[in-house]
């Protein structure tokens, strides 16, 4: 099993079923046959805190999820997390129940012979200040140790309200500014002297060729997970011995 596979976005969600089964689908098959899973983020479309887990509405959706993911990596493919803008509050609890690995935003990871940097992708949208400061906010460990203290219904509710607002300000901002921010890209790929980055968040797949002046560096920006005129549309990103390539996630039964 020498492939490694990469995916994120795919904003996981019990009123989403059919994202939800693909996903599922994807862990019992064509998972099985890598060394590594690296989940990059915004698996899950709002996560309120691990206790999710327990709540009688939406658990055995959730279940299905942390039970797939250890069956598979029981089975032999490492799973790795990283949190991403909509579930940076998966925690120890969803990680041991699913025996994924939390990852840290940005990872720095050596596969064959290049410096990899792996990030969810929101760090680089420096242009998106009002994100910036809501991000700051959220991921203070003090805001969000009191935001768990909370009982689940009001961080349910409380989700949802930050989820409108998001619709609200997105809708209302240029598109340039919700993309990565070239110097943001630079920084980070020099600082790590990084020979590929790999992030989603943007909803932009594409490659593109990034110059330093010591270095190339490649940004492959990954796809997100969607469920259009009946069909999930989904891809990952593998690399084998080297070789990297995009493929299209296919429903098996
Ligand atoms: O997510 P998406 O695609 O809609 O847009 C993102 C940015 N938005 C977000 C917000 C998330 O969608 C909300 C997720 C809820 C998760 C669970 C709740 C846990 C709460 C825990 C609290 C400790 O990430 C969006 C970007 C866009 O990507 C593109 O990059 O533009 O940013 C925004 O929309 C932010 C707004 O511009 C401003 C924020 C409005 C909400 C204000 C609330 C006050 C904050 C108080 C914090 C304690
Ligand atoms: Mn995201």
């Amino acid at each position: 099993r020498t492939q490694r596979l990469f995916i994120s976005d795919l904003h996981l969600d019990p009123d989403q079923p059919e994202i939800l089964a693909h996903f599922l689908a994807f862990l019992r098959g064509r998972a099985r046959s890598a060394g590594e899973l690296y989940i990059l983020g915004d698996l899950f479309d709002a996560w309120i805190g691990d206790d999710a887990l327990d709540d009688p509405q939406v658990a055995s959706d959730y279940r299905r999820v942390t039970a797939s993911l250890r069956a598979l990596h029981e089975a032999g493919t490492r799973c790795w997390l990283m949190q991403g803008n909509r579930d940076f509050l998966l925690g120890r609890r969803f990680a041991r129940a699913s025996g994924c690995r939390l990852l840290g935003d940005p990872s720095l990871v050596r596969m064959a012979d290049q410096s990899i940097l792996l990030m969810h992708g929101d760090l680089l949208c420096t242009d998106d200040i009002a994100y910036q400061r809501f991000r700051r906010r959220v991921r203070n460990p003090l805001i969000q140790k009191l935001f768990l203290l909370r009982p689940r219904q009001q961080r349910l509710r409380i989700a949802a309200d930050y989820r409108g607002r998001s619709r609200a300000a997105t809708a209302a901002k240029q598109r340039a500014i919700m993309d990565v921010n070239p110097r943001a890209v630079i920084k980070y790929i020099a600082r790590y002297q990084a020979d590929r980055l790999i992030h989603g968040h943007t909803h932009r797949p594409g490659d593109h060729p990034v110059s330093l002046a010591q270095h190339q560096c490649l940004r492959q920006v990954l796809a997100d997970w969607r469920y259009a005129d009946g069909k999930v549309q989904a891809e990952l990103l593998v690399e084998e011995k080297g070789r990297w390539w995009r493929e299209p996630v296919r429903s098996a039964v």
